[in-house]
């Protein structure tokens, strides 16, 4: 049935079908609402929303997808999913919560995608507008749904972290300033190839205004003109790094900013994270002063690198939101002591070619866990001392046996949690809470 009243079924209720539900509603769209999953989240709120006669749950409702005017779907459900290809064919239109955010929007916002560091540079991002006297608001894949920003008159810009399912249903974004940070493989479970990963990631440049890309790398070399960053000398009015007798430096072009020793967040990636998110608010900086303190008070996110424990010259690090091969990699180059490395749960996908080269460099230990542990247990016995854990608990406590002075023991699992865990801060804080017992029965 096709009449005046636009008839939206939002697909998926969780953080993201929620939003979208009550948005609409408050615009006074007609709106049902289903889940493939038979007590999804939020059922009980949405029912009584749009009334228990336009909720469908346990399946996916081919009529009303196919009687549809526009299907708004969450980024947790794939496209290519049978019921919404079928409902594509007669002529449905399919968007993402971004999409309807991009086009009610009034006020600037920046985008930022890439396999790892969104949140942490979407979040530094943030406090360096808010430096500047900036009312930001920033959400979207860093929790807070993105039509939720929209009920601040007073905003003056967004900051959005967009992940490539949220790239995928966003066709009409057109971000004021817009960067990919980086491209590793990640969601290979969802997406078809690596090819089309980038390409979804590459996507969020088609619309923007300006765009910042990570020098030296396939991002970068797609465009001319840029800004950029990256580790090297910058040319011009490019991010980079400089070194002279008073040490290393975060530069603009050819001007020192701000000593690396610092800020607060650790190797390399931090570095690039912290040259990234000047690249990005460059054209909002009026006053350096502030943004440079911003930047150096900035002690990065729970689950990242963070240091939970150093006693008796062994640390304790917990990067549970490593949930992929580059982002354990990284966190692997950015340690300096030996390492005894804990990781598992369930691949998404990828080589493990890359996370090989990285353990063969300061990793003394690996101890391996939860539903792939096989797969790790063999790529990596060969080359390091692998021991197989059958619990969190367990790997914490052979982790605990091994480490001497001098180590580092970092948990970053290159794998999703969901094996063993609601998400990737349930495993961070399980991880933190068994250290800190580990510590009580040390007795110290
Ligand atoms: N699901 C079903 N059936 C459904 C609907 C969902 O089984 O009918 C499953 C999905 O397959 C998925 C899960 O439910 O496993 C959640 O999917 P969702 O789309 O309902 O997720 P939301 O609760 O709306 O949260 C989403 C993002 N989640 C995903 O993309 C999986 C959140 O990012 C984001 O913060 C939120 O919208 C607000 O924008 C989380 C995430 O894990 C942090 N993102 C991935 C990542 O960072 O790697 C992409
Ligand atoms: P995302 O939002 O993209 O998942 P986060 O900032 O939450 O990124 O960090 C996720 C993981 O990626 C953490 O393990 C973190 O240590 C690692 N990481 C952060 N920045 C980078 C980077 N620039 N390159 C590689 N890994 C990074």
């Amino acid at each position: 049935m096709k009449n005046d009243i636009k008839r939206y079924v939002v697909v998926g209720t969780g953080i993201t079908g929620s939003s979208v539900v009550s948005y609409l509603l408050a615009q006074n769209h007609f709106v049902m609402a289903m889940d493939s999953r038979d007590l999804p989240p939020n059922a009980e709120k949405i029912k009584k929303q749009v009334g228990k006669e336009n909720v469908c749950f346990g399946k996916f409702n081919q009529q009303w997808l196919s009687d549809a005017d526009v299907i708004v779907l969450s980024p947790g459900i794939d496209i290519k999913t049978q019921e919404i290809q079928l409902a594509i064919k007669h002529g449905v239109e399919v968007l993402g919560d971004i999409d309807i955010f991009a086009h009610d929007s009034q006020k600037p916002y920046l985008a930022i995608t890439g396999s790892n560091g969104k949140s942490t540079v979407a979040t530094l991002a943030t406090e360096i507008l808010k430096s500047q006297g900036l009312n930001v608001r920033a959400g979207a894949n860093l929790g807070e749904p993105a039509l939720n920003l929209l009920n601040d008159a007073a905003v003056d810009i967004y900051v959005l972290e967009l992940s490539s399912f949220q790239l995928e249903t966003s066709r009409s974004i057109a971000p004021d300033v817009a960067v990919v940070l980086n491209v590793s493989e990640d969601h290979l479970d969802r997406h078809e190839s690596l090819d089309q990963y980038f390409r979804i990631k590459m996507s969020i440049y088609d619309n923007a205004k300006y765009k910042v890309v990570p020098r030296n790398t396939q991002i970068g070399k797609a465009f001319n003109h840029v800004t950029s960053f990256g580790l090297d000398a910058p040319q011009k009015d490019n991010f980079g790094i400089l070194q002279d007798e008073t040490g290393e430096w975060f530069a603009r072009g050819d001007k020192n900013l701000l000593n690396t020793n610092q800020i607060g967040l650790i190797g390399e990636s931090g570095k690039l994270n912290v040259l990234a998110a000047l690249a990005l608010t460059d054209a909002y900086i009026k006053n350096w002063d502030d943004a440079l303190q911003a930047a150096s008070e900035f002690s990065g996110l729970s689950h990242r690198c963070e240091l939970v424990l150093d006693k008796n010259d062994i640390q304790w690090i917990d990067d549970s939101k490593g949930t992929n091969i580059g982002a354990t990699t990284a966190a692997i180059n950015g340690i300096e002591r030996p390492i005894i490395l804990l990781l598992g749960g369930i691949h998404k996908g990828g080589s493990l070619v890359d996370l090989v080269e990285a353990v063969k460099g300061n990793v003394k230990t690996v101890i391996v866990y939860g539903q792939d542990k096989k797969l790790f247990f063999e790529a990596l016995n060969d080359f390091v001392d692998t021991y197989v854990a059958t619990s969190l608990d367990h790997a914490v406590t052979l982790a605990s046996e091994h480490a001497k002075r001098g180590d580092t023991v970092l948990l970053s699992p290159a794998c999703a949690s969901f094996d063993m865990f609601a998400n990737y801060e349930e495993r961070g804080n399980e991880f933190q809470a068994l250290v800190r017992m580990q510590e009580e029965v040390d007795g110290c």
